[in-house]
């Protein structure tokens, strides 16, 4: 008992970086942490994401904002049917697309006839918008809204000041009259306007607005300011993922400077100023928009699990895009997968699996934590296993943040422990928390 005890006192130390791990010098002023809506976002870690509207009826990914409302006509929608869904698996937040590139509102907005109100929906009495706060609602989930700043029918857009004071009011529409958001999406997907001018968007102010009418809402965009783009549309955040970011290499959304660009999305920066951790969003078909000879193109459990490792099990959160059919219901295939995915990340990393580090076992895949609330600062670090012959190295990686998962071939060892092999400051705040599952 006593050599048992000293050697997890030696492993608490290791872990804490204590003996050999390297500090690498802080950055220059105080570290950056997670507001309390930032730790809400990220504690979720699965949000779906909705994309519905006029290109579910035209088979298209992007609309060119000539398309007629009247083709908006889903027979059965049923909201409570998409949040019973993400709720079933285990999914916190629900995400719609209230305004696509193509102009089309999902809401009875007073900025434009180009809305459910010309459509047949409901009789022209409809309100997507609605129907999912109140689903959302009903099923204790969070409601999130996407609206394009990219517009391609209001006849003002490119007309800067002019478009943004309707973007503004299309804004100020969805974050008052649908009660509390917890998310608000501003894509970066951007382009000309008819006159053939590109449209100055006023970022400050928009994010004002948020700000002022929904102060615990997250906003998202590439250029954050609380959650960034990952980067890719692949559903893979960095290997190495750091919350912090430099605002001023990312300055707006929409910036693009080549592939440095987008590393740099996926990896943040250890000395970046402000918090920002990246939102993995991802589709479940290879469209963003339902099509039906995608039905046999929906990803599997397993690539949904992988997705979960490689975006939540790197520091990220897992936005994924489960799209709506014409009937306005979620795809049965789509359906089918979404509750596997449930079932199988319950059984690889839930509390059936999980052993315990000191105790002799058979493990595949680890989970190492830091306490985020505090800031991120694990730069390197090691997972040992305790064999015949000593410790060996079992998993190697470099950030850990909110969760760092690692999957490996079986191992079965006696005793399992992490070092922290690096840190960016003092290594007592970097002591991350190891799980191991069979
Ligand atoms: C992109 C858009 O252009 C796609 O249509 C989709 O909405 C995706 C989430 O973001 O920038």
């Amino acid at each position: 008992m006593g050599v048992r005890r000293r050697d997890l006192i030696a492993a608490a130390a290791a872990a804490a970086g204590c003996s050999r791990g390297r500090i690498e010098p802080p950055a220059p002023g105080a570290r950056p942490r997670p507001s309390a809506a930032q730790l809400r976002w990220q504690r979720e870690e699965l949000a779906l994401f909705l994309h519905f509207g006029v290109n579910t009826f035209t088979d298209r990914e992007w609309g060119d904002g000539r398309e007629d409302p009247a083709i908006f006509a889903p027979a059965s929608l049923d909201a409570r049917e998409w949040a019973r869904t993400a709720r079933a698996a285990g999914f916190g937040s629900l995400v719609l697309t209230a305004k696509h590139h193509d102009g089309f509102c999902l809401w009875p907005t007073r900025t434009t006839r180009h809305s459910v109100v010309s459509s047949p929906f409901r009789g022209g009495n409809g309100d997507v918008v609605r129907e999912l706060a109140d689903a959302c609602r009903a099923e204790s989930l969070g409601l999130g809204l996407y609206c394009s700043p990219w517009d391609r029918n209001a006849p003002s857009y490119g007309d800067s000041p002019r478009y943004n004071d309707m973007f503004v009011e299309q804004l100020t529409e969805l974050l008052t009259w649908y009660g509390p958001l917890v998310e608000v999406w501003f894509d970066g997907a951007n382009g000309e306007g008819p006159n053939g001018r590109r449209q100055q968007y006023d970022w400050p102010r928009t994010f004002a607005t948020v700000r002022r009418l929904q102060p615990d809402a997250v906003i998202f965009s590439d250029a954050g300011p609380d959650v960034r783009w990952v980067g890719n549309d692949r559903g893979v955040a960095g290997e190495t993922c750091w919350s912090p970011m430099d605002p001023a290499a990312i300055p707006h959304p929409g910036f693009w400077a080549g592939e440095e660009t987008g590393r740099l999305l996926q990896t943040g920066d250890p000395g970046g100023s402000v918090w920002r951790p990246p939102e993995t969003d991802v589709s479940i078909r290879p469209g963003w928009f339902w099509h039906p000879a995608e039905d046999r193109r929906v990803r599997t459990p397993d690539d949904l699990l992988q997705l979960y490792v490689t975006s939540v099990g790197r520091n990220s959160k897992l936005l994924l895009n489960v799209p709506p059919t014409r009937d306005g219901r979620l795809a049965e295939p789509d359906v089918a997968s979404l509750l596997e995915f449930r079932r199988r990340r319950e059984s690889a990393f839930g509390p059936e699996a999980r052993k315990d580090p000191s105790r002799a076992a058979t493990v595949r895949a680890a989970a190492l934590e830091e306490d985020i609330e505090r800031g991120q600062s694990i730069s390197g670090y090691e997972i040992e296993a305790l064999g015949s012959s000593g410790w060996s190295t079992i998993a190697r990686g470099t950030t850990v943040g909110y969760r760092k998962i690692d999957r490996f071939e079986p191992v079965t060892a006696e005793r399992f422990r992490v070092r922290v092999t690096s840190s960016i400051q003092p290594a007592t705040t970097a002591t991350p928390t190891l799980r191991l599952f069979s």
